[in-house]
């Protein structure tokens, strides 16, 4: 029977997995929750790939005490040797004999054999508490092992007669200093930054996570060792970059999206072949390739062009606008290309998720209707 008191519990496991948004990827975030006799005796959450889970420091905190507890995790209990050994196991030995899970785990090394191995050792298992929350907290991760596509997050910043730069180009600033702030936290949680070469010749781009950039209340929390630089991928299709911009003095990795095998010769940067058969970059290949390279999440930054693509192909997940209270006028750069569209029942339909002013602008989130 699930009661006030499992969903009450669940939550505080789901806040302490959100404390590992910034640290996980390619692994999910994951919290955990020691309960007896209506006390909390031991909590933790995933904080790295290749250091424990998030049931080990909570058991570890609980020590003897677990004998006859409860244990709140929002995510199935791994039954898998991976980097780290099984939870379930963990959980059995230490003598829980009750486990409330949020939702399965879709890893197929996993995928009901956590909450299986813990019901023949005898325990209780209840699934489904607050799922719709722990769902929510690991999009990237879940839709790559379901789909092995990464989610994908397209944001624009726009003014309000929707345009992003004027006819030059120039595009410093349309939005306030808040919603760059947290564009940068966005960038921070992302497992990589998708954009183009035009973008990054044209803005001469640096694309990375500059912490003191991200809004304070993050800064109290994370020390700058715990934000990582997600990867930067530019599509290049006509091998147009030359090694001298921005982003290969930047920290972190740089993959070029090519269709030839020429390499820039610059420190951590990468060659990702796309060899489909046109000439253009497959963006649908090139998110199942991010995916195999466990690349759960794309947050993308660019121009009208891949904008409108990844519209018009239905690839993107989360539509993120910002919107800021300027006119740019009709000689301005428009919001997105989209060349194929002819006719008005054809438009691509979003449907808005949250509408919230953030500074001077509105930030606007969408989903594909
Ligand atoms: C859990 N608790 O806190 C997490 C789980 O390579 P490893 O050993 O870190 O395993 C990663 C996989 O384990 C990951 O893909 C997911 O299926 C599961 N994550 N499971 O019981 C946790 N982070
Ligand atoms: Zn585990």
């Amino acid at each position: 029977m699930i009661s006030d008191k499992d969903q009450f519990y669940m939550q505080q496991a789901i806040e302490l997995a959100k404390l590992g948004r910034f640290t996980t990827p390619p692994n999910p975030n994951v919290g955990c929750v020691i309960v007896k006799d209506d006390h909390i005796i031991g909590e933790g959450y995933h904080q790295k790939a290749g250091e424990p889970h998030a049931e080990v420091y909570a058991l570890i905190m609980a020590g003897n005490k677990a004998q006859g507890a409860t244990a709140y995790v929002t995510l199935e209990p791994c039954s898998h040797f991976g980097r780290t050994p099984p939870c379930a196991d963990a959980l059995i030995k230490a003598g829980i004999t009750r486990v409330v899970v949020a939702m399965q785990d879709p890893n197929p090394s996993v995928a009901g054999n956590g909450i299986k191995r813990l019901r023949d050792a005898g325990i209780e298992v209840i699934v489904g508490v607050l799922y719709e929350q722990a769902e929510a907290i690991n999009k990237g991760f879940l839709k790559c092992m379901r789909t092995g596509i990464p989610y994908v997050q397209l944001k624009l910043a726009s003014s309000l007669d929707g345009k992003i730069a004027m006819a030059s180009g120039e595009s410093k600033w349309i939005t306030s200093s808040t919603a760059r702030q947290d564009v940068q936290q966005y960038r921070a949680q992302a497992s990589c930054i998708l954009s183009t070469r035009a973008t990054v010749q044209a803005d001469n781009a640096s694309l990375t996570v500059r912490y003191n950039e991200l809004p304070n209340e993050i800064r109290k929390i994370y020390p700058p060792e715990n934000i990582r630089q997600p990867v930067r991928v530019i599509i290049d299709s006509q091998n147009r970059l030359t090694g001298d911009e921005n982003i290969f003095s930047q920290l972190g990795e740089t993959w070029i999206v090519r269709k030839q095998n020429i390499p820039i010769i610059k420190p951590n940067t990468k060659l990702i072949i796309e060899s489909s058969d046109q000439n253009y970059i497959d963006l649908v290949e090139l998110l199942k390739e991010l995916g195999k390279n466990q690349i759960n999440s794309v947050w993308v930054e660019a121009g009208a062009h891949l904008a409108g693509a990844l519209i018009e192909q239905d690839l993107v997940d989360e539509l993120i606008i910002y919107y800021a209270p300027k006119l740019l006028g009709h000689n301005a750069k428009d919001l997105c290309v989209l060349p194929n569209l002819k006719k008005l029942s054809l438009a691509p339909q979003f449907q808005f998720e949250s509408v919230k002013a953030i500074g001077d602008d509105l930030k606007i989130i969408l989903k594909r209707k």
